[in-house]
């Protein structure tokens, strides 16, 4: 965002079934036995049982970065390296000097991992979710990946919406985008489905239309923060505002999740 710091939570999405492109490009290059992440940073962490899939650019590079014994991240070398000095994953006898002296395993674009199964924790999708494209990430904010809470983002609801109708356009299985959107945050203007009620009353067509999406963003984000009752899990029944920090502790607690600063 240029200016600040935002301090995200960086939750840890483990890999189930690799797209089998990916399948490829990690063979012989991880153990067989290792954890990959996925590490999407989100301002929502109260959002996150309503995970429907996980997006990456699929022009945006990536690297699967060592982080500890059998344990590794995906996201971008930025984002590397900003943890690198959040000591994410160094101590400070092999902190590296440069980019380059990152523990990258493999690097590859956000197309070769479309389609992998990853875990999301908390999310009612128990079964896992899928890695999907999305052009509007950007490769210089956050982690580089975003996971999608289709009923309280509209830029999730407009991207998966906009998957299911062009699938066979983005080489995806349908099913992947269209997993059940389920109310997680009830709010007095926009009832249970905070970021559908948006894009349809912003008339907003497409991922791409980013002015009414930026409105829309501010209008779901004041609203669900301010006036928002938690649907679901443990908090159920709580105002978001009393129990934001407390699903983000939970998560960090548990080691689903790390604080990202950037
Ligand atoms: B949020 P800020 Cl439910 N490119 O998480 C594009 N978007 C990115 C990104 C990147 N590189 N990195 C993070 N983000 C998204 C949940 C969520 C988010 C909900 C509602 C609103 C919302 C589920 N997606 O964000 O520009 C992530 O999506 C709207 C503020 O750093 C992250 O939180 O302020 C948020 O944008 C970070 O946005």
């Amino acid at each position: 965002e240029g200016v600040g710091v935002q301090e995200y939570t960086a939750v840890k999405l483990r890999v189930k079934e690799w797209s089998p492109e990916a399948a490829e490009l990690v063979k012989g290059k991880i153990e067989d036995d290792a954890n990959v992440y996925f590490v999407p940073a989100t301002l929502r962490p109260e959002t996150m049982y309503g995970q429907t899939c996980c997006f990456v650019g699929p022009k945006i590079s990536y690297g699967l970065f060592k982080v500890g014994e059998k344990e590794y991240y995906v996201a971008t070398k930025r984002a590397a390296w900003n943890m690198a000095f959040q000591g994410i994953f160094f101590d400070s006898e092999h902190f590296p000097k440069t980019q380059d002296q990152l523990p990258t395993v493999v690097e590859a674009p956000g197309s070769a991992f479309v389609g992998t199964l990853v875990n999301a924790p908390l999310s009612v999708h128990t079964q896992g979710i899928r890695i999907l494209p999305m052009e509007t990430v950007s490769a210089s904010k956050g982690t580089g990946v975003v996971t999608s809470v289709p009923s309280d983002s509209p830029d999730d609801f407009a991207t998966v919406t906009d998957l299911v109708k062009k699938a066979d356009y983005y080489g995806i299985k349908k099913e992947w985008a269209e997993l059940e959107i389920i109310p997680v945050i009830e709010t007095p203007t926009y009832g249970k489905l905070t970021a559908p009620a948006l894009v349809k009353q912003l008339k907003i067509n497409s991922p791409k239309d980013a002015t009414q999406l930026a409105q829309a963003k501010d209008l779901a984000y004041t609203e669900g923060f301010y006036k928002g009752v938690m649907l679901v899990g443990e908090f159920k029944g709580q105002p978001v505002q009393a129990v934001k920090d407390k699903v983000r502790k939970s998560l960090l607690d548990s080691g689903d999740a790390f604080p990202f600063a950037d």
